[in-house]
C-alpha cells in the first residue's frame, strides 16, 4: 500500500499525483490541511512523519520494511525508479541534466518563493494584506516563467523536452495552477501555453487536478 500525505491545493503534491497517475499506481490519500486550526502540517502526528511540516509525505508500505519519503522531487524519482523505468528524468546524462536543470528551475526558483509560510511570514513581519501576497506572488512566477519561456522555445516538442512527458512538465502544470489562481495571465508564455493544454489533455494530469481530489473544498 502507498499512501500520500498531501492537500489539494499543494503544487508539491499535485506534482506526485499526476506520476502515481502515470504510473497507474493505487494510492490511498490523507490529507493534511494546510490553513485550518493553524495547520494539520504542523500536529504532532505529522511531525512524527515529516518534521519539515511540508506536504508531500510518501508511505510506501508495500515494502518489507515500510519507508517515509519526503520532498516530492525525490518521492517521483523513487516512485519512476521503483515501480517505473525511470523514464521521466531521460535517457542519456545529458538529457538527465537538461530535465533536472528546467525541472529545478520551477522547484527551487519559483515555487519555495510562493509557499505558504513564505507569504504567510510577509503578513506578520511586513503586514502583507491578501493583494500584496498576490502581487508577490505574481512576481517571482514572472521572473521563473520569462527565463523558463526561453529554454523550452529550445528544448519544447509536444512537451517540456522533446516529445515525452517528464519530470519538466509534471513540476510546470501545478505551478501554472497557481499561476491561474493568482491571476497571472500566459500571454506572454506561447510555448508554456501550448504545453500546458497538451499536458491537460493527459488523463494522468486531468486526474491530478486540485479541484477533483476528495479534500477539496
Ligand atoms: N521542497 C518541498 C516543498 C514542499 C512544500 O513547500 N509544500 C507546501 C505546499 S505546496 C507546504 O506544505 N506548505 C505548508 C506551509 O507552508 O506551512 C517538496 O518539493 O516537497
Amino acid at each position: 500500500m502507498l499512501i500520500l500525505h498531501g492537500y489539494w491545493r499543494s503544487s508539491a503534491a499535485y506534482r506526485v499525483r499526476i506520476v502515481l497517475n502515470l504510473l497507474d499506481l493505487t494510492h490511498e490519500h490523507r490529507s493534511v490541511h494546510l490553513v485550518k486550526n493553524g495547520g494539520e502540517q504542523h500536529l504532532n502526528d505529522y511531525d512524527a512523519l515529516n518534521p519539515s511540516h511540508l506536504v508531500p509525505t510518501l508511505e510506501d508500505k508495500t515494502r518489507y520494511e515500510p519507508v517515509v519519503i519526503t520532498q516530492s522531487m525525490a518521492i517521483i524519482e523513487y516512485l519512476d525508479e521503483v515501480f517505473g523505468e525511470s523514464s521521466l528524468v531521460g535517457k542519456s546524462p545529458l538529457e538527465r541534466a537538461l530535465i533536472r536543470s528546467l525541472a529545478q528551475d520551477i522547484c527551487c526558483d519559483i515555487h519555495p518563493l510562493n509557499n505558504l509560510r513564505v507569504v504567510q511570514h510577509l503578513g506578520d513581519v511586513a503586514s502583507f494584506e491578501a493583494e500584496d501576497k498576490a502581487t508577490w506572488m505574481r512576481h517571482w512566477m514572472t521572473t521563473g516563467f520569462s527565463a523558463l519561456e526561453k529554454k523550452l522555445a529550445k528544448s519544447a516538442g509536444k512537451f517540456c523536452v522533446g516529445n515525452e512527458v517528464s519530470l519538466v512538465d509534471v513540476c510546470l502544470i501545478p505551478q501554472l495552477y497557481n499561476a491561474h489562481r493568482f491571476g497571472l495571465s500566459l500571454d506572454d508564455y506561447p510555448t508554456i501555453a501550448a504545453i500546458e493544454k497538451r499536458c491537460l489533455a493527459l488523463d494522468a494530469f486531468a486526474n491530478a487536478v486540485p479541484e477533483k481530489q476528495a479534500d477539496a473544498s
